[in-house]
């Protein structure tokens, strides 16, 4: 079946009647398999003010209640995984694995989130003066809009939504203009969870959809409390000092350009796997895709050539068949930016219309140039090393700083790579790739990757204001740090 014929099948059994200006193109063969339709800016701003309504009344929804709402769409996305993630594939081109992956991603942060509206916790404080207590309680923080990538089409909006409902924000999605279909699915899955819960207000949970006009009407619009953007690192330039501007908060997810170091001890069977899946997954379009290897000068040749048989062997091809492990590139544009970086990267014919690469290995012997910028692709930098510091060196020395590993056998290695000194990275494994993170887990990373934190641990403070309440029960009026003031 061809991807258009197999979309409008999945549509209509996830509800949703394709129609409008936006059309959306499968990476598959390049065709158009759906549409919707764009919004304005009066759309845009129109959505901002009933969010804001509904904020009035979802902040007062005990926690507990709001979860609720999370549990019944978790449901919904269980009962849908299936022509869910087969629409992620045909939208964003993942394999099938991977597009099941993302929705199972989905349920596992509803699930998370679920549990999480019992425990908003706020702390106790211990106040200096008599007969006063001291207490941090955090309260929802207001609208949230949430900007998701093509390479993550639902994942990343269920990440940020999950936890927002259950804090007691409203959501405005602006999903990637490549992708509106998946999240016109996710929305009518929400919908339906919205209609089993009853009394949700209306404009709780919204979508928004078209290019870079729409997500600026977002950035800007003062009723967004929390912009939460994952994109490139361009991107969140442009958006971070604007929402910075409207004293609003952001949270950014932007670019990686995450590295492995391989160690002469590490068990090689086991790199082997992780860096095939963290270099070659998704067609190297993760934003923790592993790009940068860098191997220890006594084990690196004979790493090189079995990676090498390894990347050569790859099954490239239509991401619905069965055992093909790297599907297409999304646009021509991605396949433009990887030919800047390897100029020899050469298409792999499947059928018509696709751009389809195989993943590439690059030698390298200093980090300049290509290597320092993120190229969504499989291109995978191999460099060498000699001392163990020098290693951690070059795992530092980008300007971004999202996801890490290290393949040691050495616990000293293992120990000194995660501490203050070791990986500045948010995130830094050992024995695992750069990719694949468990939602459990902050995610997100330093210097140029934003510093934004989204998904597990206390990341929800995020999307909550802190209120700081010193409560007097006394019946004297002692004033902090002891003044003495009066007449
Ligand atoms: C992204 O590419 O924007 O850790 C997110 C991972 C996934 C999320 C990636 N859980 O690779």
């Amino acid at each position: 079946m061809s991807p258009a014929e197999e979309a409008r099948d999945l549509l209509s059994q996830l509800g949703v009647e394709s129609g409008g200006n936006l059309e959306s193109r499968s990476p598959i063969d390049g065709q158009v398999i759906g549409s919707v339709a764009e919004s304005t800016s009066t759309e845009v701003s129109k959505a901002c003010e009933r969010a804001q309504a509904a904020f009035l009344k979802w902040r007062n929804v005990p926690a507990p209640r709001r979860g609720e709402l999370v549990r019944l769409i978790g449901e919904e996305l269980r009962a849908a995984k299936e022509p869910l993630a087969r629409l992620v594939t045909l939208e964003a081109g993942k394999i099938v694995q991977e597009g099941l992956g993302e929705v199972q991603e989905m349920v596992d942060i509803c699930d998370y989130a679920v549990g999480l509206s019992r425990q908003l916790y706020g702390l106790s404080i211990a106040s200096e003066r008599p007969n006063h207590r001291m207490i941090e309680q955090w309260h929802p923080l207001g609208v949230v809009g949430v900007i998701t990538a093509f390479n993550f089409p639902v994942a990343v909006w269920a990440w940020n939504a999950a936890l927002a409902i259950v804090c007691g924000d409203p959501v405005i999605w602006k999903p990637s203009e490549k992708t509106p279909l998946t999240a016109a699915a996710v929305m009518a899955l929400a919908e339906r969870a919205l209609e089993k819960f009853g009394d949700a207000p209306d404009g709780l949970l919204q979508c928004v959809q078209g290019g870079r006009e729409v997500g600026e009407a977002l950035v800007d619009n003062h009723r967004i409390a929390l912009l939460s953007a994952t994109g490139s690192t361009a991107m969140g330039r442009a958006v971070g000092p604007r929402v910075a501007e409207r004293f609003g908060r952001s949270l950014l997810e932007l670019g990686g350009n995450n590295a492995m170091i391989v160690a002469p001890s590490a068990d090689l069977k086991l790199a082997e796997r992780a860096i095939l899946f963290s270099a070659a997954g998704t067609a190297g379009q993760r934003c923790t895709t592993l790009r940068r290897l860098i191997v220890h000068e006594s084990i690196a040749d004979g790493l090189v050539a079995r990676l090498r048989e390894l990347f050569a062997r790859v099954k490239v091809g239509d991401p619905r068949e069965k055992g093909t492990l790297v599907g297409p590139l999304i646009d021509e544009a991605a396949y433009e930016g990887m030919r800047r970086a390897f100029p020899e990267a050469e298409q792999v014919e499947v059928g018509e219309g696709g751009l389809y690469v195989r993943p590439a290995i690059v030698e390298i012997d200093r980090q300049q140039g290509m290597v320092r910028q993120e190229t969504f692709a499989p291109i995978l930098y191999v460099l060498r090393y000699r001392e163990f510091e020098e290693a951690i060196e070059l795992n530092n020395d980008v300007v971004q700083g999202l996801s890490s590993s290290i393949f040691t056998n050495d616990m000293k290695e293992a120990e000194r790579f995660v501490t203050a000194a070791g990986s500045d990275c948010g995130i830094a494994n050992v024995n695992i790739g750069t990719s694949g993170a468990e939602i459990g887990g902050a995610f997100g990373g330093e210097k140029e990757t934003g510093g934004g934190r989204e998904s597990g641990s206390d990341s929800w403070r995020a999307y909550m204001r802190r209120s700081t309440n010193t409560i007097n029960y006394g019946d004297d009026l002692p004033l902090a740090q002891g003044i003495e003031f009066g007449v």
